[in-house]
């Protein structure tokens, strides 16, 4: 398996993460993609290849490019309108549809923002388009014929939609992969989201595209972040309609519930006729998680990455969530080596 990594990801160290009306040291930290690195190294999983640079233009698929220079200037807007400390969006138009968007730096960030859980900070920028390149070399590594590659993406991605940041993502790296696998001879593509959260920015990305199908299993959005989308009954429109596959699953859901719901989502994927697959690979759904409300165990993800496995597609691991540090290189291998073994 070609894994790719970039150093760059430790741009992105936030001191603040506003959570439960205090401000905490963020979950979403550069100690999760380092860990994940030397457990991918001592389990020898395959080489470690730094990204190839694709600049912006495969982001600019899926994202506005008015979002994307508001992500290049908004670190130096925010200090130039001299705050000190790291900037948290704060007022949100309730009329998105109409809004117009403001001057002023604290007008902006809750114009692209769909939550306030994501400070903005030196460096976010620089790490943000360090995850989507790697994330494009494990697609390109695909796109020249490799069976599987693991991008250690950090910043994660499947928050963000075309103009919003949020949930600790600022681009779509999955959705930026996918999108780069259409168009480099992928006719179809299926994306499918295992991280605890559901994918609100990959759904939003493709809702109407009936080329990409985007499959999640997540905490139900009656009880999870982000609350407002991610229930069954969004199933794409337009010609996307019958494109996307959401299984909302229960506190307390452990691997009989999980299995069920992935077997359904992976039936799904295999009628589509899928040319490359995505996953979004979080690895929340862990019982230790100290955010999440799933209950699988490490040995789990070694199953689920089997059952992905035995799809025989292409496939490229995209890394999302997983905060339980302690666990999170364990639990990354497992899927890797489940997958490998199928
Ligand atoms: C990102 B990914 C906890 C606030 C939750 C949102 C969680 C974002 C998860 N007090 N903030 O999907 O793992
Ligand atoms: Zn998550």
């Amino acid at each position: 398996m070609h894994i790719f990594y970039s150093e760059r990801h430790i741009r992105r160290d936030a001191k603040t993460e506003l959570s439960n009306g205090r401000l905490v040291a963020p979950y979403e930290c550069p100690a999760r993609a380092t860990l994940i690195l030397d457990r991918l190294r001592q389990a020898r999983l395959g080489e470690i290849f730094a990204p190839r640079e694709f600049g912006l233009a495969p982001a600019l698929r899926v994202h506005d490019a008015d979002y994307v220079a508001f992500l290049e200037s908004a670190w130096r807007e925010w200090t130039a309108a001299g705050h000190e400390g790291e900037a948290i969006p704060m007022v949100w138009p309730t009329n998105r549809d109409r809004a117009r968007r403001p001057e002023a730096i604290g007008g902006k960030l809750g114009y692209y923002a769909l939550a306030a859980d994501t400070s903005f900070t030196e460096g976010s920028w620089e790490a943000a388009q360090a995850a989507a390149q790697v994330a494009l070399s494990g697609a390109d590594a695909l796109a020249q014929g490799g069976r599987a590659a693991f991008a250690l993406c950090r910043p994660p991605g499947h928050h963000a939609a075309r103009d919003l940041f949020g949930g600790y993502c600022f681009l779509n790296n999955a959705a930026i992969a996918a999108r780069f696998l259409r168009d480099h001879g992928a006719a179809r593509c299926a994306v499918l989201d295992v991280d605890f959260h559901h994918g609100n920015g990959t759904q939003d990305i493709f809702y109407h595209s009936g080329d990409v199908l985007f499959a999640s299993l997540h905490g139900d959005p009656r009880q999870a972040f982000p609350y407002f989308s991610g229930y069954a009954d969004e199933t794409g429109a337009g010609a996307g309609e019958g494109a996307n596959a959401n299984y909302p699953l229960p506190r307390g859901a452990g691997w009989t519930d999980y299995e069920a719901a992935l077997s359904d989502a992976l039936k799904r994927i295999a009628d589509f006729g899928a040319d490359a697959l995505v996953v979004s690979l979080g690895v929340d759904a862990f019982a230790g998680d100290p955010i999440s409300f799933f209950t699988l165990g490490s040995a789990d993800f070694t199953r689920m990455g089997e059952r992905i496995g035995a799809l025989r597609l292409p496939t490229l691991f995209v890394l999302e969530g997983g905060y339980a540090v302690a666990e999170i290189g364990i639990n990354v291998v497992n899927a890797l080596t489940g997958f490998q073994q199928a």
